[in-house]
């Protein structure tokens, strides 16, 4: 049992309780002059991805494969079978899979996209609907390219930056039914439900939403199939916020959602703690088979999935480790703790803070920028200029479908890599954004100079349309704490959602 003094800690997130590990290897990080600042991002197009690591001092770029892995899971990685086929360190990842999730068949992939590669060849045809509560870029990249239609069926909340609502990954269940009952016989592939939602700012559904999805999807006769890579963190926020579930141990509580499904993929890069890795589970026994058939046609033998003996096994003991309530708890702690540090100075965040990362909100932050002038990007540009911070634009560059208007999310993700950072990084992140706000009149739009055809917002470039104000001359660091006055900026509402909700009348 986690003590009740711990457990108010991490939810009234100023102070935060230590974390439930030390650190025994560490890796030296430095900050850049502001000059070679200004030349690493202008090297990289002044979008953070195409930016070495060398240049950057603190990381929040993601919490994919970037966490730290455990003792245990580096002893683990001693036993990795390298076998082709039968392989004991698949056998062991499938126990892992099964004994915490219970799904009956385990398919090893490279990483998450490869899981869901596998299960948009399997189950969607051209014409096909996936309703999802809301989109992540890569599933909504494979469903596409299958020949599906991806259509948006997340509760409004979920695109309105200011509303606190606890569930903001919930499905919006009249529109769902609706959706369901308007399509063609077998117009629907499968229902995609995403545990904390990671392009409204990583908010969790509820169980009973869940159920709620569950009860209909069954009824139609179509396959539920969850995106739980961050699936423990939202069993944490159920926890706390579900009347009913508080009690409940953190992996009963996990399989328990688990089971309200017909399957899931996982992308173990966040919350199994392993550089590289994915899952697709499933129930059915015919499904597995047919991925078993394909998966030797892009990913590997059925037994490693495109992955080595030894990330399995780092995988399998990961799986065991993303159940123990104290790393899960201090994790999300740690994301609060950054969000009040912000939230309290005046910057304009997404609330509630989710999961893995705080999301600045971009149309607030930085009104004067048109979003046809990436305000996002611009705004992740002007973060690592002032202290060397890397972040993600989520908004136009990743959201925007083809040439379709989009005004919907334009957001900067902080995210922290799990078990990496400690306090003082998170109050220097912080005190770099704050130092930002008094900037932020002077900070330019962008020009899109180059967009690759897929999934832009990897490898596009960018063109200031003024000089960035000078670094030098800005990264005043305040006291991350100091009482503050709230600005014009965090008191004003963004516009209303979305037009890159894609609800279908089919
Ligand atoms: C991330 F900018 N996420 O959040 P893979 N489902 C979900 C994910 O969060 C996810 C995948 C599937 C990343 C990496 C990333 O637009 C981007 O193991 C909920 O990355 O293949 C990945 O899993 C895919 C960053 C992916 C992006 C796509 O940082």
């Amino acid at each position: 049992m986690w003590p009740d003094a711990v457990t108010r800690l991490s939810r009234h997130a100023l102070t935060m309780f230590p974390p439930p590990f030390k650190a025994k290897v560490v890796e030296p990080i430095s900050l850049r002059s502001p000059e070679a600042r200004r030349s690493a991002l202008a090297d990289a197009g002044y979008n953070t991805f195409l930016l070495r690591s060398e240049d950057v001092f603190i990381d929040l770029l993601t919490d994919s494969g970037t966490s730290a892995v455990s003792q245990e899971q580096r002893a683990a990685m001693e036993l990795g079978d390298e076998a082709y086929a039968g392989s004991r360190s698949f056998f062991r990842l499938e126990q892992a899979v099964r004994d915490l999730y219970g799904f009956r068949h385990v398919i090893p992939t490279h990483q998450g996209r490869g899981a869901e590669h596998l299960l948009a060849r399997l189950l969607v045809r051209p014409g096909q609907l996936v309703p999802s509560n809301l989109y992540f870029t890569t599933s909504r990249a494979h469903v596409e390219l299958a020949g599906g239609v991806w259509v948006d069926v997340a509760v409004p909340e979920a695109c309105d930056p200011t509303d606190a609502h606890p569930f903001k990954g919930n499905i919006d269940l009249p529109a769902l039914v609706r959706v369901l009952r308007e399509a063609e016989r077998d117009g629907i592939a499968f229902v995609r439900q995403e545990a904390c939602v990671n392009m409204a700012g990583g908010q969790p559904f509820s169980i009973a939403n869940l159920r709620a999805v569950r009860a209909v999807t069954r009824e139609q006769g179509v396959p539920l199939i969850l995106d739980a890579t961050r699936i423990s963190e939202n069993a944490v926020f159920i926890k706390d916020r579900e009347p009913g579930w508080n009690d409940e141990p953190l992996p009963a509580l996990i399989r328990a959602i688990a089971a309200e499904s017909d399957g899931a993929i996982f992308s173990s890069k966040k919350d199994h703690f392993v550089p590289i890795g994915g899952v697709l589970a499933v129930n059915d026994d015919r499904l597995a088979e047919r991925a078993r058939e394909l998966v030797v046609v892009y990913e590997g033998f059925p037994h490693y999935g495109g992955l080595a003996g030894h990330d399995m096994e780092a995988l399998a003991q990961g799986i065991r480790e993303s159940a123990d309530e104290r790393t899960v708890r201090h994790y999300v702690g740690q994301v609060a703790y950054l969000g009040r540090l912000l939230a309290d100075a005046g910057v304009p965040i997404v609330v509630p803070v989710g999961a893995h990362g705080v999301f600045l909100d971009a149309k607030r932050f930085l009104p004067q920028i048109p979003q046809e002038q990436f305000p996002a990007q611009a705004l992740a540009a002007a973060v690592y200029l002032a202290g060397g911070v890397r972040s993600m634009e989520r908004g136009i560059v990743s959201g925007q479908h083809g040439e379709e208007p989009y005004d919907g999310l334009e957001l900067v993700r902080l995210t922290l890599p799990r078990r990496v950072y400690g306090e003082e990084h998170l109050r220097y992140v912080a005190e770099t954004i704050i130092s930002l706000l008094d900037h932020a009149e002077k900070i330019p739009g962008l020009r899109m100079a180059y967009a690759p055809e897929y999934l832009r917002f990897f490898q596009a470039r960018f063109e200031p349309l003024a000089p960035f104000p000078d670094p030098a001359t800005w990264a005043t660091v305040r006291g991350a704490t100091a009482p503050r006055r709230r600005s014009a900026r965090a008191e004003g509402r963004s516009r209303p959602r979305a037009a890159d909700r894609r609800r279908t009348s089919a």
